[in-house]
């Protein structure tokens, strides 16, 4: 019986089941089959049938991990368990390797959605926004699970929502949201498909914010958006009470909620602070779409904006202990968890009360099925999809595992602890995440706690310390802590996606619309970016198109003059896995990737005079270091 090993381990979670990866494994023969191929498990963790994070050299990880990488602005895929980083992708930040930020086709992706006034603003700042603030990574679903088409991420610092296409890891839209300052939560419609991305304003500002009204705080208002995933336009907005902080949806494709601070309005914190309840404010999304179409909303910058505020019959606010962070909803489609932060209980919210909610016909309060409570600073929950739950504890430093039915019994008065354990973290976890646990086919495997301090636990690098990213099997009844991955800053948030759910591609399709521009301006030129070997000059301006075959450019030599505005156009003819090559012009501070099959071009000013070489940046074969050509930039005549 021949098993292929790569098959095997490659394959789905039931074959890595089988293999005794994760640890269910029995005295089956095909266990057996599976320990004869596979390196042994160490010796504790195989002694319990426990599952670990190691895998031996060759082996492949189970799951994709998104990470947001917070202020560093960008996407960070890991495998799961093994924690190891496969890639980064580029999104609000400027990337080096890759040249995003800088290239025509990232340029485009990152202007196109601006808004009027940062277009003008950014004008002379090089014309983009060169940080960002990624928080929430959310892939997009059909029928309550992921569908492997879309990754969508937030950007706190300048209010902007991202696509990320799944097939090739690149970031293909970008839109900046108006009437808002910040996109903090932001989650997207689980059913029947995405749809919307929901997205809370958190800050609260004046409408419009053009800076007629400055100091007058009772006319700020936030804002709830969403965007349509489809074509990353705003759809509609609902101006609402107080600052909203995270947001989720239900199972149905009826409701959205999201958590809401400061119901008191205040602009210092011990305003903020002064009354004992905030809010959990429901979006009821069949009536903001009859608004919409009704017309009953206010057009401000382009934008549908609803109101929403208390007494509206768009929204209602559900009292809920002060300062409430994290909301989850739970893979039933039933449970919705309300993290207290400053309280040391969580709100257990039943989403089947909502449509009586909005008829009036209960107290908002009977929405609460349950309110138990954990211990101090609860902020995120996560779930197994077999009826428990995980909550961080930031205060604490602890993850608390207890379970749902029990805490609605105790709610109801029967004598029953719905806390199962707790575990310590190092320390001070936010996010937490299971394997699929954000979908209706929450596994109930791994458990990951994004923890914001790391201290002792890594050598010392200096006064910045890494973020220590937790793992924790959650197979069994007890929690265990498996692996500590150091990260730099900051993830806030991360998705653990099963590797069967995404499916890339390994080199680009030609008739991919990535490089629609450069291919439009070809064919005005007259030519085809497949073995392009030619420069057109037309005025100042000089278009270079070349294609690289390793481990040569097709051109050793470009000739232009000072002050032409050059774009190079290369297309990698390679067809080759894995077999990218890099175009970096030195001392013009320019390099961009280009994978197998794809086109890249870049635009600058040939200011420098004088002999600049250009050279392959990817070690793409063993005569990569002979993969370069001379820029020739004869000095303008004066
Ligand atoms: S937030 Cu960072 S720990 Cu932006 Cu999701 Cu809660
Ligand atoms: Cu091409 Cu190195």
């Amino acid at each position: 019986m021949s098993i292929d090993r790569r098959e095997l381990l490659g394959g789905t979670a039931k074959l890595a089941t089988l293999a005794g990866l994760t640890g269910v494994g029995g005295g089956t023969a095909a266990t057996l089959i599976g320990q004869s191929i596979l390196a042994p498990m160490p010796a504790a963790a195989a002694e319990q049938g426990a599952a670990t994070s190691h895998l031996e050299p060759g082996q492949l990880d189970d799951y994709y991990a998104f990470f947001s990488g917070g202020q560093s602005g960008e996407i960070r895929v890991f495998g799961l368990p093994s924690l190891r980083e496969m890639t980064r992708i580029p999104v609000f930040n400027r990337c080096s390797a890759t040249g995003w930020g800088q290239t025509n086709e990232s340029r485009r992706i990152l202007t196109e959605g601006l808004r009027p006034e940062s277009r003008e603003f950014l004008a002379d700042k090089g014309g983009i926004y060169t940080n960002g603030d990624t928080h929430h990574p959310h892939l997009s679903f059909t029928d309550g699970t992921y569908d492997g088409r879309y990754l969508f991420v937030n950007d706190k610092a300048n209010t902007r929502v991202a696509r990320i296409r799944l097939d090739v890891m690149r970031c293909d839209k970008i839109i900046e949201l108006p009437n808002q300052n910040t996109v903090h939560g932001m989650r997207v419609q689980k059913f029947p498909r995405t749809g919307y991305i929901f997205c809370n304003g958190e800050y609260e500002v004046p409408l419009p914010n053009d800076g007629k009204i400055l100091d007058e705080p009772d006319k700020y208002w936030s804002i709830f958006s969403a965007v349509d995933g489809d074509t990353m336009k705003v759809a509609w907005q609902v101006m609402v009470d107080g600052n909203l902080d995270n947001t989720d949806a239900d199972y149905q494709g009826k409701y959205a909620f999201s958590t809401c601070y400061n119901s008191e309005k205040g602009m210092t914190l011990a305003d903020m602070m002064a009354k004992e309840q905030d809010w959990t404010v429901v979006f009821n999304l069949a009536r903001i779409e009859e608004a919409v179409r009704n017309k009953d909303f206010q057009e401000i910058n382009g934008v549908p904006v609803i109101d929403g505020r208390h007494g509206s019959r768009y929204t209602r606010y559900i009292p809920i202990s002060n300062s409430p962070h994290g909301i989850n909803t739970a893979p039933d489609g039933i449970h919705v968890v309300v993290n207290g932060k400053l309280a040391p209980t969580a709100t257990v919210l039943d989403v089947r009360q909502f449509d009586a909610l909005f008829e009036d016909k209960i107290d908002p309060r009977a929405c609460v099925v349950a309110e138990p409570e954990l211990g101090l600073g609860p902020l995120h929950t996560a779930y197994d999809g077999k009826g428990n739950a995980f909550t961080t504890l930031f205060i604490d430093s602890q993850v608390v595992k207890w379970n749902i039915d029990k805490a609605i019994r105790a709610y109801k008065g029967e004598k029953v602890d719905p806390i199962v354990q707790k575990i310590d973290v190092h320390y001070q976890p936010g996010h937490n995440h299971t394997s699929m646990g954000q979908t209706k086919e929450a596994d109930g495997k791994w458990l990951l706690s994004l923890n914001k301090f790391s201290k002792d636990r890594f050598i010392n690098v200096g006064p910045l310390k890494p973020e220590c990213d937790q793992l924790i099997d959650i197979s069994g009844e007890q929690m265990r802590l498996v692996h500590d991955s150091p990260s730099f800053a900051e993830p806030h948030d991360a998705t653990i996606v099963h590797a069967s759910k995404i499916n890339p591609i390994h080199i680009w399709d030609r008739n991919d619309a990535f490089w629609e521009d450069a291919r439009s301006q070809a064919k005005k030129d007259g030519i085809e970016l497949e073995y392009a070997n030619e420069i057109v000059r037309d005025g100042n301006k000089v278009r270079v198109y070349m294609h690289s075959v390793a481990p040569a450019f097709s051109m050793e030599k470009i000739e232009v003059k000072q002050g032409d505005e050059v774009t190079i156009f290369i297309t990698n003819m390679d067809e080759v896995e894995d077999l990218t090559h890099g175009f970096c012009l030195i001392n013009y501070g320019i390099n961009m990737e280009i994978a197998p099959q794809a086109t890249a071009s870049v635009t600058f000013v040939a200011q420098r005079p004088g002999v600049h070489w250009y050279f392959c940046t990817w070690f793409c074969h063993a005569m990569h270091m002979e993969m370069r050509g001379r820029l020739l930039v004869e000095p303008r005549s004066t």
